[in-house]
C-alpha cells in the first residue's frame, strides 16, 4: 500500500533499433518498477496508437512527445496514488486521454507506465511479478503453453511469403523444458533443410528463418519435414500454428496472395485454409480473415471452430467489448492479449477475463518489435491457464521471455504447467481423449 512518488520516462531502443519508451515508477519507500513499450509492425486498425514524432530524424519514429506525456501529465496525475490500485491508476491514465485509441498520450506512453506500476506493486509486496498478478487478480498461476515461430513471413520478412507466422506448439510435452528442447531440434532442422535447398535468406524480424519459398504451402511442407527430421511424428507431440495476419493482404473481403499472384474472396481464402487444415497438423490459426471481414470470420469459425483454435489478434485488438461481440456473433474462439494493443494492464486483464468467461483460449503475446522486458512471461504465468507467443527461438529479446519462464518454473514447480490443455477443444484434444 505504498504511494507512487516519482515517474520518469526515458528513451531506450528496441530489437529493430527503433526508439521506444521505458518508464521507471518510484514509490515513497524507494521501491522501483520498470517496463518498456514494445511495437508492432502488422498492427490492427483499432489498437492503441503508438505515438511517434514524425519528421525525418530517426525515421520519424522518435518518441519525445510520448516521453513528454509520461514526464508531464501522467506523472502529475499518478503521484500520490496507491501503487497496488492498478485499476485506479489505469483509470487515472485513461481520464487524461478520452480519445478512442489513446492518440493524445500514446499507447506506448500508457503501456510502459501501466506495466511499470504493476512491477512496482509486485516489488513492494516482495513478490515476483507472476505471484503478484495471481494474488491480485485471484488467478491460479501456471506456466503457459508456448507458440514458437520457425519461419517469419508477411510484414516481418519483406512479404517474401504472404502468411506471417509459421509456428509450432508442443502440447504433448510434459514440461515447459521439454518444449524448449523439441523446439531447438525443429528450429535447426528447418534451417538445415532450407539451407540445403537454397531456400534460406537469413533471419526475419522475430528471429524465425527468412524463407525464399515459391508458395505459401511450400512453407507448410518444409515445416512438416523439419518436424519429421527432428524425430517427431507431426500431430503427435507437435502441432502447427499459423498467424495468417490476413489484414496485411486483404481489404473488405478481397485478398491477394502476392507470392502466388492469386486474387481471392473470403470464400476462396476460407476454402484454401480449410484445405490446409485437412492436409497438415494445424491446431491453431490466428487472424484467418481480415479485421474488416466479420462475415468471413464467422463463416470460418462455423466451419472450423470445433477443429482448431481460432485466434483474433488484429480482429479483436485486446478489447474486452470486441471479445464479447465476437463471441456472441460466433467469430473466433480465442484472443491474443497484447498489453500495448489495449494500452493498459487493466484493459488487458479485462480482455483475458472476458475470454476465459466464454471458455475461450487466451494467448499473451509479444510484438515484433521487442526488448529485454519480460513482463509478459509473468503476466501469462500469473493469470494461468494460458498460452504465450513471443516469436522465435533465437535472439535475446525473444529468449529472455522463454528463459524467464524457466526461472519462474523453479519457484512454481514443474507440475504447474498447462501442457496441452489449451488445445483441448481442437482435433488434437479430441485425439488425446480417444487415446484415454
Ligand atoms: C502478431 C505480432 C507478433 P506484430 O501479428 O501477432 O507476431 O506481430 O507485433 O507485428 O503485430
Ligand atoms: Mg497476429
Amino acid at each position: 500500500m505504498t504511494a507512487i512518488s516519482e515517474i520518469k520516462g526515458r528513451r531506450v531502443w528496441d530489437s529493430r533499433g527503433h526508439p521506444t519508451v521505458e518508464v521507471d515508477v518510484r514509490l515513497e519507500n524507494g521501491v522501483l518498477g520498470r517496463a518498456i513499450a514494445p511495437a508492432g509492425a502488422s498492427r490492427g486498425a483499432r489498437e492503441a496508437i503508438d505515438l511517434r514524432d514524425g519528421g525525418t530524424a530517426l525515421g520519424g519514429k522518435d518518441v519525445q512527445s510520448a516521453l513528454a506525456n509520461v514526464n508531464g501529465p501522467i506523472a502529475n496525475a499518478l503521484k500520490g496514488l496507491n501503487s497496488t490500485d492498478q485499476t485506479g491508476v489505469d483509470a487515472a491514465i485513461l481520464a487524461l486521454d478520452l480519445s478512442p485509441l489513446k492518440e493524445t498520450l500514446g499507447g506506448n506512453a500508457t503501456v510502459a507506465t501501466s506495466l511499470a506500476v504493476l512491477h512496482s506493486a509486485g516489488a513492494d509486496a516482495k513478490k515476483p511479478l507472476w505471484r503478484h498478478v495471481a494474488d491480485h487478480y485471484g488467478t491460479a498461476p501456471a506456466l503457459p503453453l508456448p507458440e514458437i515461430q520457425i519461419f517469419g513471413g508477411g510484414a516481418h520478412a519483406g512479404r517474401r511469403v504472404d502468411i506471417q507466422d509459421f509456428m509450432i506448439m508442443v502440447p504433448g510435452a510434459a514440461s515447459f523444458e521439454e518444449v524448449m528442447e523439441v523446439t531447438n531440434e525443429i528450429y535447426f532442422a528447418a534451417g538445415d533443410i532450407m539451407a540445403q535447398k537454397g531456400k534460406l535468406a537469413g533471419v526475419a524480424d522475430e528471429g524465425g528463418w527468412w524463407p525464399v519459398f515459391d508458395s505459401n504451402e511450400e512453407a507448410l511442407e518444409t515445416l512438416v519435414s523439419a518436424i519429421e527430421k527432428a524425430g517427431e511424428t507431426p500431430g503427435e507431440r507437435v502441432v502447427i500454428s499459423l498467424d495468417i495476419a490476413a489484414s496485411e493482404f486483404g481489404k473488405s473481403g478481397k485478398y491477394n496472395l502476392a507470392l502466388e499472384n492469386r486474387d481471392m474472396d473470403s470464400g476462396d481464402l476460407i476454402d484454401m485454409l480449410g484445405g490446409w487444415i485437412d492436409a497438415y497438423p494445424i491446431a491453431s490459426i490466428e487472424d484467418p480473415l481480415g479485421e474488416d471481414d466479420p462475415e468471413g470470420m464467422i463463416e470460418f469459425t462455423r466451419r472450423f471452430g470445433n477443429r482448431v483454435q481460432i485466434i483474433g489478434d488484429d480482429y479483436l485488438v485486446t478489447n474486452a467489448h470486441l471479445v464479447e461481440e465476437a463471441a456472441t456473433a460466433g467469430a473466433c474462439n480465442a484472443v491474443l492479449v497484447k498489453v500495448n494493443q489495449a494500452g493498459t494492464v487493466t484493459e488487458s486483464i479485462d480482455t483475458f477475463k472476458a475470454a476465459r468467461a466464454r471458455n475461450w483460449g487466451a494467448i499473451v503475446s509479444a510484438r515484433s518489435g521487442e526488448t529485454e522486458d519480460a513482463s509478459i512471461s509473468h503476466l501469462s504465468t500469473g493469470l494461468g491457464g494460458g498460452q504465450l507467443k513471443v516469436g522465435s527461438f533465437t535472439r535475446s529479446e525473444r529468449m529472455v521471455k522463454w528463459n524467464e519462464c524457466l526461472r519462474i518454473q523453479e519457484a512454481l514447480g514443474s507440475d504447474k504447467y498447462v501442457a496441452g490443455l489449451p488445445l483441448a477443444n481442437t482435433w488434437w484434444g479430441a485425439k488425446q481423449k480417444e487415446k484415454q
